[in-house]
């Protein structure tokens, strides 16, 4: 009988999927969640046709150049900036995302990283938890509107919009968008979103929200100049990818009230967090949890896993592919696991 092909889960996953996994592949999962250096996950996926990944890995030519039979990296993470999509087409990999099934649950965290920012409470709950509320005072820990106040959203993907709709249909605010390419009508009437440009979304918005994937022209959208042109009562809050702000930028608006306030879901050097961040208290940091119910991680290991297995076992194209890679280069290395699981 035919060897079943071979798949590594790279991370820790919802148990379901890797139940699910096993029942078509020869799994090797890493369900102790260790964290595997660059020359670890090489090693575990030398004899590997598929990997489940998040984008914590990088997948990069060296790693493409010592692993000849990796057909497919299926990442858990609808961003794949953790890809060298370049080198994998070439070396004939197939690369794939998880976009939709976390749309909405990211949407309500940026909402609510919003609000949390906007209206100081991480800030004043440490106030309170360090015993130094003693009275009530008119003025303590007003924060920014946010019914009625102007949303400005830079990157209008799927998640963009989202955060649009629960702006303008939920609170009333006036929706200000920028983005490569203007929406079609319809969904501009939807979101009731006005397409500008980023000057003038940086201008009048009084909460900047960043949903844009990250490439390397996408480094330092926010940077010193960008957030001199904000307003100083605004806020910004980024659920996209790190490097999109550049944090120490960031920490000195911050820390001389250039803008208000700001939420961090992710960050340049992430898990580490520049110091400078850490010591300023009118931000709200969070570690990179933006899609993080149950519910909806598992359902980014389903989608991944299905990816796998169209391709892997169903022999057909999977169902959300980051690229096409070349034919050429594709044939070699499905001929090189054919080869070894016997299905010649
Ligand atoms: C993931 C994300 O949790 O989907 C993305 O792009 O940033 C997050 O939802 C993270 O990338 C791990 O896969």
């Amino acid at each position: 009988m035919a060897h079943k092909p071979r798949v590594l889960v790279a991370r820790a996953i919802s148990p379901e999927v890797v139940q699910k996994l096993e029942q078509h592949f020869e799994l090797e999962s890493n369900q102790q969640d260790l964290a595997f250096s660059p020359e670890a996950l090489i090693a575990r996926l030398q004899d590997k046709d598929g990997v489940l990944s998040t984008g914590t890995q990088l997948i990069d030519a060296p790693l493409l150049a010592a692993c000849p039979r990796l057909r497919i990296v299926a990442n858990m993470a609808v961003g794949y900036n953790n890809f060298d999509v370049a080198a994998m087409t070439a070396a004939g990999v197939q690369g794939t995302n998880a976009p939709d099934v976390l749309t909405e649950t990211t949407a309500d965290f940026g909402f609510a990283l919003l609000m949390a920012t906007a209206r100081r409470i991480s800030e004043s709950e440490h106030y309170l938890r360090a015993g130094r509320w003693k009275s009530w005072r008119y003025d303590m820990f007003v924060g920014a509107e946010i019914h009625g106040s102007t949303l400005g959203i830079i990157g209008m993907g799927r998640i963009g919009q989202g955060i649009a709709r629960r702006g303008a249909h939920g609170f009333g605010m006036k929706v200000l968008y920028h983005n490569r390419s203007r929406l079609a009508p319809e969904i501009e009437a939807e979101c009731k979103a006005s397409h500008v440009d980023k000057q003038q979304l940086l201008a009048q918005a009084d909460h900047v929200v960043l949903v844009l994937p990250y490439t390397p022209e996408n480094r330092h959208t926010i940077g010193a100049a960008e957030l001199a042109q904000m307003k100083p009562s605004a806020t910004l809050i980024n659920i996209a990818r790190g490097g999109i702000v550049d944090d120490a930028a960031l920490a000195q608006a911050l820390r001389e009230r250039r803008i208000a306030a700001a939420g961090l879901d992710v960050f340049e050097d992430e898990p580490a967090v520049h110091p400078a961040l850490l010591s300023v208290p009118n931000v709200v940091l969070t570690p990179h949890i933006a899609s993080a119910t149950l519910g909806t991680r598992r359902a980014m290991a389903e989608l991944a896993a299905d990816n796998l297995i169209d391709m892997l076992i169903a022999g057909r194209p999977p169902r959300t592919p980051v690229n096409q890679p070349d034919a050429g280069a594709a044939q070699a290395r499905a001929g090189l696991g054919a080869g070894v699981h016997g299905k010649t």
